[in-house]
This record gives structure tokens, sequence and C-alpha cells, in this order.
């Protein structure tokens, strides 16, 4: 590996106005430095621009007419030691805190040494763990709920700390689902949260007042209790500077969230893929550019004989090279290596296919169901790590806790987080709103803080709003900042059918669109033992995992099985020969393990001469190939069974691989049990008909059996 500089050392190199200013005492030295700032910003996004139509880098997109607000908001806070969540047009406050430009361009041109990604993501996508820079995604808005998850955290780690997590977007991301959620999340726990709107007017072409009632965000948020608004002309960089001062401190002295509303102006259009001269008009784009940000500090600098005409010219010439010799740098460096493409993906720390979570049982007690050998794993775990923290929907006992004494408790629908509250308190195992994005968009948010958490999803079927988070964040935070952050959080979710009654929105599966996520684990256990060893692998790992509880498998009295010790693991991508035979491999997990050695009894019963082996794969993603692939070889018949419909399924994919890389091995054509490719239905005889059966797995056994 050739020898990047490091951060610092990039760093070290550029200087930066990073010391604390007082509102009242900014003197002449640091309204210059801030100017600086400004101006470097925009410089930046010159070169950048240029770049492009160069075709020396592959993207931009301007902090242009946002630099005074950005600036304001650097400076008022302390990087490093407050945490923040950026977007896209951030260049002055990523600036301010200390990302360098030489950073900047290292991402602009993709090169292997970009410190933020690795040449991963678009320019102006901030990373810095030093800085506390959460790396920013592309998403409008997702990053507020990991900003509420980073508040929590340090409510938690140590409630005395005054560390401020500030958190960005534009007008038009307020209109997502994530922004009042976190909002909500903020105003009901008073986190420390300062939430930064850079009003620019423009959600690409579309103007505010069609995207926000009213076309005022802080007006709009009127009503939420405890919410500090505060709303400034953002192109004036020292009335932002006395706002964002303001909000800082309202924060520090835990007086909770407050709502800064900036006014800004977008010279520079949308990005350079849009010529904003389509949608406005030339009236308005001349009434903004009166409004430009270094203009009016320019102004103020020499209008108090700070400095003069040529006291900012050399400035600007100074900054002019700066820039120039950064892009240069930049565009000297190398591209990274393709075959880097795969790497940090997963952890590298901790390796949870390893044969270290290989654990023998240690047998005791009486067998217990599923649902409580999950519920007193969560316990065991808690009481080793106090780290984690268990949240979800009506997964606490009691939110109010004064009526503990008096009352059994709750714990979750389905009883899996019982008693949790009871022996932890509320700080660990406590009720969220129903709101799933902001469940797994808050675990993101604890888990960046080195946290564990452990959400749950109440059902399967209600997990699509946190489909962005699980997908664009918790799964790629760690790939897309090259290492550098991760999220390693246990998302529980109960799934599945036979439930007669469960019907349309309590009976889904679905699991395939969760394993074609790279960087996310899926697990399924069809047993009270797997579940254990299992649930503590995922939370003992270092990667994002998705845990899948089979409802109709919670309670059942044959997957029961007594204590495997407090230290039972089973490594994930191993899977589990639950009957050998050597006439037919049948490949399954979930509820259709236990049909499948049904179906396997009926069939050996009715062929004497013939024995079906029946693998659990336990693990989705990954998946036991080698356990396949050495079962096959020796059947030479393959049947894959599964819940979730059939078509474009999970078992697609094994049945593709089989085809092209066991070929010669088989006799008989892949075949697949799954359910029809409908929905499950509430009328019993309509899900019998569904959902895969015993008798389905046989016919399609004994056709194999007997090619
Ligand atoms: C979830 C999502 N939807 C759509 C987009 C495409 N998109 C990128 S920026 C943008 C407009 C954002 O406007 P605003 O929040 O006002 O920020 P600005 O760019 O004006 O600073 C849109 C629609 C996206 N990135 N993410
Ligand atoms: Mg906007």
């Amino acid at each position: 590996m050739p020898a990047y500089p490091s951060e610092p050392e990039l760093r070290r190199s550029w200087r930066v106005a990073t010391e604390e200013i007082h509102p009242a005492q900014l003197h002449p030295a640091q309204l210059l430095d801030a100017y600086r700032l400004m101006y470097t910003s925009r410089r930046i996004d010159d070169r950048e621009v240029l770049l492009k139509r160069q075709n020396k880098i592959y993207f931009q997109v301007s902090g242009a007419g946002h630099e005074a607000i950005q600036v304001a908001a650097g400076l008022a806070c302390r990087p490093g030691y407050d945490w923040f969540h950026l977007y896209y047009r951030d260049r002055g406050l990523a600036l301010a805190l200390g990302i360098t430009p030489t950073q900047m361009f290292l991402q602009g041109v993709g090169a292997a040494a970009d410190t933020m990604s690795g040449g991963r993501q678009m320019p102006s996508h901030w990373s810095s763990a030093e800085l506390h820079i959460v790396s920013g995604s592309s998403p409008t808005g997702s990053q507020y709920l990991h900003a509420v998850g980073c508040a929590h955290a340090t409510r938690y780690l140590n409630e005395n700390k005054d560390e401020v997590t500030l958190v960005t977007s534009g007008d038009g991301a307020t209109s997502e689902g994530e922004f009042w959620e976190a909002l909500n999340l903020a105003c009901l726990h008073r986190y420390p949260v300062v939430f930064l709107i850079e009003d620019n007017g423009y959600a690409i072409s579309v103007p505010v007042e069609h995207q926000t009632p009213g076309g005022s965000i802080s007006k709009l948020v009127s009503g939420f209790p405890g919410l500090l608004r505060l709303e400034v002309d953002g192109v004036d960089f020292e009335a932002s500077y006395r706002t964002m001062c303001e909000a800082v401190a309202h924060c520090r002295e835990g007086l909770g969230p407050v709502l800064v509303h900036a006014h800004c102006i977008r010279p520079y259009s949308h990005s350079l893929s849009d010529d904003e001269r389509n949608y406005k008009c030339a009236a308005e784009r001349a009434s903004e550019a009166s409004r430009d940000p270094l203009e009016i500090l320019q102004h103020v600098l020499i209008e108090r004989g700070y400095t003069d005409d040529s006291g900012l010219r050399d400035i600007q010439r100074v900054i002019d090279l700066e820039v120039q010799e950064a892009a240069d740098f930049a565009l000297a460096q190398a591209a990274p290596t393709v075959d880097s493409v795969m790497t940090n993906l997963y952890s590298p720390h901790i390796d949870i296919t390893s044969d270290a979570f290989l654990a023998q049982p240690e047998f005791r007690g009486e067998p217990r169901t599923m649902v409580d050998t999950i519920n007193q794993t969560l316990a065991e775990e808690m009481r080793r790590n106090p780290r984690i923290l268990v949240f979800g929907e009506d997964v606490a006992d009691a939110s109010r806790e004064e009526i503990l004494d008096e009352v059994k408790g709750k714990g979750g629908v389905f009883k899996a987080t019982l008693g949790l509250q009871r022996e932890f308190g509320g700080q660990r195992c406590f009720n969220t709103p129903i709101a799933e994005a902001g469940i797994v968009g808050r675990a993101i948010g604890l888990a960046l803080r080195g946290l564990k958490p452990v959400g749950e999803i109440q059902f399967f079927d209600y997990i699509w709003p946190a489909m962005m988070q699980i997908r664009d964040e918790m799964a790629n935070m760690r790939w897309r900042s090259n290492g550098v952050w991760s999220c390693p959080a246990v998302i529980r979710v109960p799934i599945g059918g036979y439930l007669t009654g469960g019907s349309v929105y309590h009976s889904q599966s679905g699991e395939s669109i969760f394993t074609h996520i790279p960087g996310l684990r899926v697990v399924f256990a069809s047993n009270a033992l797997d579940a254990c060893g299992l649930l503590r692998t995922a939370i003992r790992g270092d990667d994002p995992v998705l845990f899948l509880e089979h409802k109709k498998l919670y309670r059942e009295p044959y997957n029961r099985s007594p204590h495997p010790g407090e230290n039972f693991t089973i490594p994930f991508g191993k899977a589990n020969t639950v009957k050998h035979g050597r006439h037919l491999t049948i490949i399954c997990y979930g509820a259709l393990v236990k049909k499948s050695l049904d179906a396997a009894a009926l069939m050996e019963r009715r062929n004497p001469a013939k024995t079906i082996e029946v693998i659990d794969l336990r693990s989705l993603s990954p998946y036991d190939w080698p356990a396949i692939a050495a079962s096959v070889e020796r059947t030479n018949r393959v049947l894959i069974a599964h819940e979730d419909v059939l078509s474009w399924g999970y078992g697609a994919e094994i049945a593709a691989r089989i085809a092209d890389e066991l070929f010669s091995s088989l006799d008989a054509p892949v075949a697949r049990v799954a359910a029809k490719d409908t929905w499950v239905a509430y009328n019993p005889l309509l899900e019998d008909a569904i959902l895969p059966q015993v008798e389905d797995l046989v016919r399609e056994g004994e056709r194999l059996l007997a090619y």
C-alpha cells in the first residue's frame, strides 16, 4: 500500500480559525479569518466547477451563497468535542471545522488518498472521525435521525458533558419524514441538538412555498414544545454567528433542542447538472445576486477599516494559491486500486463467520421456548455489556416507571423483552414513538458513538419506513467511509406467517430484499438453541445485523432448548445439517425446517430405498455455500424451500449458483418450493394455499427422486 498523507498531516499544512470567539468580542482579526474561510469555500467551488468542465472530477455541488451561515456555524462549535451531521452543501462549515481544501479535492478526484471515503463518495460528502464529522450520505434528511441517536449517546455516556450535536440540511429536506421524526424525538427528550436549516428558497427547482406550508419552516414548527426557534439572515456573517452562538449555548446549558432557520442564496444552481435559469426568473436571480454573503462581509471589513481593497486582494491571492496547490496535489494522486472494492464492507476487526464464534453448548435447566431464550440471551448480554441499549415499540415493561411495582409489564408484543426494563432501568430498555425510521436511525447514531443498540421492529410488515436507514445508511456506513465509521447495530424483527389470522400485515416474509444489501448480515433461526447462539454472535460482533425471529416458532414445543450457557455463540454463515440422507438435499430455514423434516419423513416412508438430507441454513447472508455444495455433490438432487414468495426469492440465488457451479453433480433439475407470488391472506384456507405446505415439499421432492 502506498503511504498517503494522514488527515492530521493534511491539516497541519492548512490553517483555519477554530479558536473560540465570544460573539460580543468578534474582533477584526476574527472577522478577517471568517472572511478567509468563506472566500476559500467559494474558491474551491469555482475550482471544482472548472475541473468538472475539464472532466477532471466527476461531480460538483457547491456551497456558494451559504458561506456566511456555514462558517458561522462551524466557528460557534467545537470540532472534536461537539458532533456534526452535515449535508452536501456544507463546504464552508466543513472548512471552518477543519476539513482542508486538499481533503476536498482528494474526494473530488476520487483519489485513493481521499480521507473521507477512499474515492467512494461524491465530493462534498464530509467525514472526519477526529473532528466528529460523521460520514454524510446523499438521501435528503436521513442524517437528522443519526443526530438524535448521537445526542442520545451524549446523554447516555455522560450526562454532564455539554457537547452539542449539530445537524444541517436544506429547506427541501425538511419535508422528509426523518426530519419530523427527529424533531419529535429531540423535543420528547430535550436532546442537545441544533437543527440548522439552510434555506436557499429552492429544493432543486421547487420553491419553498410549494414545499413547506406557509413557506417558513421555523413558523411551521412553532408548536413543538421545548424547541427554541431562531431565524436569521444567513448571508450576514455577524448575525449568523450571533445566532449560532446563541443556539449552541442554549444546547450546552441543557435547555433542549434549537432550530435555526437561516435564509441564504444559491447562485450556482442546484449542482453542475442543473441550470436554474430554467425555473428562476431574471429579477429573482438579480435580487439574490445582491445578497452575496462574501460581498456583504467584504463591505463590512472595508467600511470599518479592518482592511482595504489591497488588503482584501492580498488575502485572496494567498488563498487562490493555496486552493490551486491543493487541487494540483489532488490531481496528481493515484486512483484507488480496483481490487479494493470489497474492502470495508464488513468489520476487519471481528469476523463473525470465524471459528472464534464456534462454541459447544453447556446445557442446563429445562427446555425453554425460542422467545424465552431470546429474552434470556438479551438479559445475559445486557448484564455483561453496559453499552447495550434495547428499544422499540412496546418493548419496555411500562413507560411510566413509577407503576412498575403494580404491573407485570408489557415487554414487547411477543414478550421477547419482558423484564429488561425492570432489571436494567429505563435508560437501557425503553419504548420509542411509533416511527420505524426513527428506531433504526437512532440506532445508527448510537452505534456511531460506540454503543451497541439492539432495536426492535415490531413486525417485519412494518419495516419499510426504515428501509432507507437500513440500506442507505446502516449497511453502507463502513464502506462509504472506507472503514472510518461503522454502525454495528442489531435490529430484531419478528417475521413470517402460518399464524391463522395474521393476514396481509402481520404475516409477510421478504428476507431476500435484505440479503440483497451489501454490508448487512441477515440471520434467521429455526429453534431456540440457534436463536441464542446467533443473537449472542450478532451482539458481540461488529457488523449491522438483521435478526429475523419467526413468530410462529416463538412458542413451539418442538424447537425448545435447555440453556446452552452464557457464552454460547454460533458463527454466521454456518448451516446446520438437521438430518442426514443420501438421495435428496432440502435446503431451508425458518418455519420450513420443521416442514422439510416432516416431508422427509413422509417421503422416506413412501420410498424406503431413499434417504433425505435437510440443511437449515440459519444464516442467510452470508450463507454456507460449502455445506450446500458438499451435500448436493453427495445427493445429486436438491430442493430449496422457503416461506417467502417464489419469484426473485431467496431460493433463486441458491438455485442459480447450484446450476452454475454444481451442474455436473446434478441428476435432476434444481427445484424450489415457496409461497405463491401473492400476499398472505387472513382466511386460514387461503393462507394454507398461499404458504408452502408439507405436501408441496413431498410433491416436489418425489418428482426429483423419480427423475
Ligand atoms: C431522499 C432523497 N430524495 C431525493 C433526492 C434528490 N435530491 C438531491 S438534493 C434535492 C433537493 C434538496 O433541496 P434542499 O433540501 O432545499 O437543499 P439544497 O440543495 O437547496 O441546499 C433532491 C430532491 C435525494 N438526494 N434524496
Ligand atoms: Mg434549498
